[in-house]
């Protein structure tokens, strides 16, 4: 009796409607579908280290940057001849167009989901390509242009060990441009090492002459550290939690809490990044929540006063969830959310009871966790109330309820409004009484203002002074952040022209940026200039903002003949309201510079060097300026 039943069937083609219609099966001509070339024939390299008989995988991007070379030391690809057609397995692989149905016996698991029909399509979509195999002791070749092959397979020598390898040229008649991108190359074959934890991975780059080899021991857990690494976020643990179940469909799943104020997951389906949103990233959700909740219930963990919602309990989180499936379904733009209904609860089921479990059996681990969430929690009422108190108007007067030390000008809101933030009282003092009380409004802030850099907003709106300043600007921080709801046209940072003054600037800038960033791209953000020098010759008044501006002034205007008198202001507070209103606040007469961002990677890392916890960085930044701060020293 036949045991051959329809789930068998294949259906056999010859490679003419891949070089038809690529788009069907590559998803399109343009970079993206030359690079799923690669992506396809690492794919099968993949399986077949999946599959427990490769361990290394290599990639060589050649000097023409525009072929590939991908080899493994699997079983190598069959080269004997196929009972039905009488040709070889090897160019049966390369030149028919399975569709649907199980190329080989038995169950041969696959990356990409695509059962293999991917090297067909490579060679089709070829202008030239070559796989060689080591197999029982030799090694075999044949070579195919535009997937018909150009000699019979041969035998060229003895080999030992045993592997595939692929040399292939992408077909310049169907690709407009033939060019790959080693970073994204690269990249790829990274997290190829990250998702099968033990295989190596190299890549070499033959323009550049470079050679990389990637391999993890700890897969995705080394993933993670790198990741957390990367984003400069603060682990909340130390142990990352992870879950791996070999049984179909495979999952893995790395998770860590830290103190970033969003949510980092990365996802991937069969080897593939996919876009958040997809029904395993729900599913994760939904598991990882009813995991935390039930943790919290009993133990009776749970805070008074305030409740937990879903996005308190993933702030901070990190983690790689990577999902092996048959027949993954994607959907959206871009084809990367995956679809498939069933996987939600899947997921669900599988994370619910091993983060609980992981949670009851490091109490330490779990407490700190909940701390966290409850922080969270806080810190989205503290924000919320914050931008309440704004828009809350006090019963009596109808009045913003706003805070008690902001003198506000009588028509916020307006675009020629402007806020001065002003370090000191006796500096807002003087510029309560210079100022034009109509469009300009004073905040003084007592003292230094504290660092926020790798602060948690909980810990941020602490802080009496900077939650008032979110309370005198009305647009919310974080997440309740509405440029519209601005209450001022400028925000102006109004410090001492010395040292002390700089630092204080730097800190509320350290805050703005982490916080408020919109604030700064949206150009809201002004530094005022204080003078620091008041130079009378004669009958004439100058205001120097520093001291190669004091000097410039005495050449121009003494030039070493006339007497110049020179006052040295200690600080803001001791200028007269009228001189403050002169030279600082006066729209006519003053110099603002606006505070920009001009490379967002680059700020970021300054930043975090000059304003972070660690000590070595700072001093690296200040030792390889020393020789400029030198020079304006003098
Ligand atoms: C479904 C097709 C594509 N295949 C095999 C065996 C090993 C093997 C491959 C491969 C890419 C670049 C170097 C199976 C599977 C074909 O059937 S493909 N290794 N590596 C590969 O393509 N690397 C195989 C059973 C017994 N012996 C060998």
């Amino acid at each position: 009796m036949s045991t051959y039943t329809a789930k068998d069937i294949t259906v056999l083609e010859g490679l003419e409607p891949v070089r038809k219609r690529p788009g069907m099966y590559i998803g399109g001509v343009g970079a993206t579908g030359l690079h799923h070339l690669v992506w396809e024939i690492l794919d099968n390299a993949v399986d077949e280290a999946m599959n427990g008989f490769a361990s290394n995988i290599a990639v060589t991007l050649h000097a023409d940057g525009s072929s590939i070379t991908v080899s493994d030391d699997g079983r190598g690809i069959p080269v004997d001849k196929h009972a039905a057609t009488r040709k070889s397995a090897l160019e049966v692989i390369f030149t028919v167009l399975h569709a649907g149905g199980k190329f080989e016996q038995g169950n041969y698991k696959t990356a990409g989901g695509l059962h293999g029909v991917g090297a067909s399509v490579v060679n089709a979509l070829s202008s030239e390509l070559r796989a060689s195999v080591k197999r029982d002791g030799a090694v075999w070749e044949m070579s195919f242009k535009r997937g018909k092959p150009v000699a019979p397979l041969r035998k060229t020598g003895p080999a030992r060990g045993s592997g595939t390898t692929v040399y292939f040229h992408p077909d310049p008649t169907i690709f407009p441009k033939v060019e790959f991108d080693a970073a994204v190359v690269r990249e790829r074959l990274e997290i190829v090492s990250y998702i099968h934890k033990g295989v190596r991975v190299t890549f070499e780059d033959e323009a550049e002459k470079t050679k990389v080899a990637f391999e993890h021991q700890e897969g995705l857990a080394d993933y993670l550290r790198k990741i957390v690494a990367e984003r400069n976020a603060k682990p909340v643990h130390e142990t990352a939690f992870v879950h791996a179940r070999d049984t179909a469909p495979r999952l893995d799943l790395v998770l860590q809490w830290t103190e970033a104020t969003d949510e980092h997951v990365r996802s991937y389906v069969n080897g593939i990044p996919t876009a958040s949103g997809g029904t395993h990233e729900s599913g994760l959700r939904a598991g990882l929540g009813k995991a935390v909740r039930n943790y919290i219930d009993t133990h009776n963990l749970s805070p008074k006063g305030v409740t937990l919602s879903a996005e308190d309990i993933r702030e901070g989180l990190t983690g790689v969830l990577s999902l092996f499936i048959e027949e993954p379904q994607f959907q959206g733009q871009t084809k990367d959310r995956l679809n498939n209904p069933e996987i939600l609860s899947v997921i669900d089921s599988a994370v619910r009871p091993a983060l609980e479990h992981w949670l009851n059996h490091n109490p330490t681990i779990a407490d700190a966790v909940v701390g966290r969430i409850i922080l969270a929690a806080r810190a989205r009422e503290a924000s919320r109330a914050a931008q309440a108190e704004v828009t809350r108007k006090t019963a009596t007067t109808g009045r913003l309820n706003l805070p008690g030390k902001l003198s506000d000008c009588t028509s916020p809101g307006r675009e020629d409004s402007e806020l001065f933030v002003v370090e000191g009282d006796s500096a807002g003092g003087s510029a309560k009484q210079g100022r034009d009380r109509v469009r300009q409004a004073i905040l003084p802030l007592r003292g230094k203002v504290m660092n926020t850099e790798g602060m948690t907003f909980a810990k941020v709106l602490e802080n009496k002074e900077l939650a008032d300043l979110v309370t005198a600007l009305g647009c919310g921080m974080g997440k309740t952040f509405e440029l519209s709801r601005l209450r001022y046209g400028r925000v102006i940072i109004l410090a001492d022209a010395d040292s002390d003054g700089h630092h204080i600037a730097t800190l509320l800038l350290t805050f703005i940026y982490r916080h408020l960033p919109h604030l700064i791209t949206g150009g809201k953000v002004f530094l005022a200039q204080p003078p620091l020098y008041r130079i009378d010759i004669g009958k004439n008044t100058f205001w120097a903002l520093d001291d190669a501006h004091r000097d410039r002034l005495l050449k121009l205007y003494a030039n070493g003949r006339a007497h110049a008198d020179i006052t040295r202001f200690k600080g803001l507070g001791e200028m007269m309201p009228k001189v403050l209103w002169e030279t600082t606040l006066n729209p006519k007469t003053r110099r603002l510079l606006r505070v920009e961002i001009l490379d967002q990677v680059v700020t970021d890392r300054v930043i975090n060097e000059l304003m972070g916890k660690d000590a070595s960085a700072r001093f690296r930044f200040i030792m390889d300026r020393a020789e400029e701060a030198q020079e304006l020293d003098v």
